[in-house]
């Protein structure tokens, strides 16, 4: 079969840099391992019209994925192309996955969607794509209408769905289990997508476009249940690969695909320590270390002890984030961060310490924040002091605690999916005397104080990095230390 993967284009108002799309390449991944004949058309550098590629590789099917953000834009994709041919159109991604919002009916009741895939994709994509074959083998006429007919029970007793059949009844079936032996899923296709057109994601070498940059992810799900974080609303527990499996991945990356820099996507990879200590000598001793590598989503503070560090650096670890969130223990325990913050403070420390580079991701406005709580957190971020220091204002995504608790005691200031991104100075919610004015007022302040600092400023003129990209710095810096920059 032909089968037309999608990742629509969505802007950030903020310069992101852009990577292959992991998950689409884990699809394509196991539709070719079925014999299928993929095509990856991803929005973020794509040129061409996707009507064109539709028009000339007359998929069988169509897969779209979407976070919360470009969800709508997903439906537009998905509209264009129902307007051009009939074919089944398929959504999936985080967004239609958080079902307590019941988000999968809401995809799933438009003309233009006919299957939802809830949680992660790659066995019920496959299991349809076979339904799908054996029911166009049936049909010398395919029509979306009868592959969707109650009567056709084409789709019926396939978990991890939610389907609108052509009387228009609205069926979510139950969940897929999740994926128990990561190992058994083939690499990601990085063949499908026009690698030259990335930039990197996390830059460690000197170049930022054309950077053989890849990601990885060497553990699944996130057993800690944050209340901001959507991580812990997925249908997904926490599962690693183990490191054999990683290590021949790893391998392929660097001397298979020449990769420069790996990025490291996992939530928390550093659950199970031991498994990292494995990885590290395994990555030693088959000389992989000369390849610097990132966890650009952060390791979890309390279970980053000094010896795995020192462990991780010899084995390539350039930079690590940490999640640190707030500098008030009373609102990190209101998160549900499950640490504190001399174990951060530590972290910092002992990170710092064996020559590897620290970036803190800090939020701006969590429910129950007043200045005070706020100040500590920009007081804690110039403490802790990272190379990178990332501030967010709270943006209560569907389906977390926090986005319960702002429907009920506050007052979400967003109006449509694509309003649901951080970054972009401004605030999303107000709540009791936490208003815009000041969450927003905090934020561009965290920003001015932490790299505004006289030794912050040498360190930065320091960088070559400053230096080589000196116009995104710039554009950075206009955007978040301005006032009314981000707008
Ligand atoms: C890397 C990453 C990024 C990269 C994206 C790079 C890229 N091209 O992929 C960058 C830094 C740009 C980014 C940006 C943002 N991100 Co982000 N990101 C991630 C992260 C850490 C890893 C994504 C990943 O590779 N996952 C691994 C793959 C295998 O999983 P997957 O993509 O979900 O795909 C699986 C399933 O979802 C499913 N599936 C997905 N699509 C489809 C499609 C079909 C047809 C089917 C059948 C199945 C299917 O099957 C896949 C395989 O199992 C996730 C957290 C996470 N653990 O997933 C957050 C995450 C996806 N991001 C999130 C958010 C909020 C954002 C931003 C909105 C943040 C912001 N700045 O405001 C932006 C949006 C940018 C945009 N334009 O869309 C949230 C999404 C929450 C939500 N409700 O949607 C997540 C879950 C983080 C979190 N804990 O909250 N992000
Ligand atoms: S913030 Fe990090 S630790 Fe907390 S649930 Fe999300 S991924 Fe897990």
């Amino acid at each position: 079969m032909r089968v037309l993967l999608i990742n629509p284009k969505f802007r950030l108002p903020i310069d992101t840099r852009t990577t292959p799309h992991l998950g689409l390449a884990y699809l394509g991944a196991v539709s070719e391992q079925r014999g299928d004949e993929v095509r990856i058309y991803d929005g973020d550098v794509e040129e061409q019209p996707v009507e064109e590629i539709v028009r000339e590789f007359q998929p069988h099917i169509v897969g779209i994925t979407a976070n919360t953000p470009q969800v709508m834009a997903a439906w537009r994709t998905a509209a264009a192309i129902k307007a051009l041919a009939d074919v089944p159109v398929v959504l999936g991604g985080p967004h239609v996955s958080i079902v307590s919002e019941e988000l999968d009916f809401e995809s799933v009741g438009r003309p233009e969607v006919d299957i939802v895939v809830r949680g992660e994709g790659e066995t019920i994509w496959i299991e349809l794509c076979h339904r799908l074959e054996g029911f166009l083998r049936d049909q010398p006429e395919f029509s979306s209408a009868a592959l969707m007919h109650p009567s056709a029970k084409v789709w019926e007793g396939l978990p991890g769905i939610t389907t609108q059949t052509s009387d228009g009844e609205l069926h979510r079936h139950p969940a897929h289990p999740p994926i128990a032996d990561l190992d058994a899923l083939p690499w990601p296709a990085y063949h499908l997508f026009k690698m030259e057109r990335y930039t990197n994601l996390q830059p460690t070498v000197d170049r930022v476009e054309g950077a053989r940059s890849f990601s990885i992810m060497t553990s699944r799900g996130c057993p800690y249940r944050c209340s901001f974080c959507s991580q812990s609303i997925m249908p997904v527990r926490w599962r690693a690969r183990s490191p054999d499996n990683v290590l021949a991945e790893w391998q392929h990356l660097v001397e298979d695909l020449g990769a420069e820099e790996i990025g490291v996507l996992d939530d928390s990879a550093n659950i199970r320590r031991q498994r990292l200590h494995e990885l590290c000598d395994l990555l030693i001793e088959h000389k992989l270390n000369h390849v610097p590598w990132i966890f650009v989503n952060g390791i979890r503070a309390n279970l980053a002890d000094r010896e795995l560090l020192a462990h991780m650096k010899a084995a390539g670890l350039k930079r690590t984030a940490f999640g640190v969130e707030s500098g008030d223990q009373v609102i990190l325990n209101s998160i549900n961060k499950r640490t504190d913050l001399d174990t951060i403070r530590q972290a910092f420390r002992n990170t710092k310490d064996v020559g590897v580079e620290t970036i803190g991701f800090f939020i701006i406005g969590l429910p129950g924040e007043s200045e005070e709580t706020m100040e500590r957190t920009i007081r804690f971020a110039i403490e802790l002091d990272p190379l990178v220091a990332n501030f967010s204002m709270m943006t209560p995504f569907p389906g977390t605690k926090v986005y319960e608790q702002v429907k009920r005691e506050g007052r979400l200031v967003m109006e449509t999916w694509e309003d649901y991104v951080f970054f972009e100075g401004r605030a999303r919610y107000e709540m009791g005397d936490m208003t815009v004015e000041l969450v927003e007022r905090k934020w561009r302040e965290a920003y001015r104080r932490f790299y505004l600092r006289p030794s912050r400023i040498w360190r930065t003129l320091l960088r070559k990095e400053t230096w080589l990209q000196l116009p995104r710095t710039l554009r950075m810096a206009w955007r978040t230390i301005m006032p009314g920059g981000g707008q």
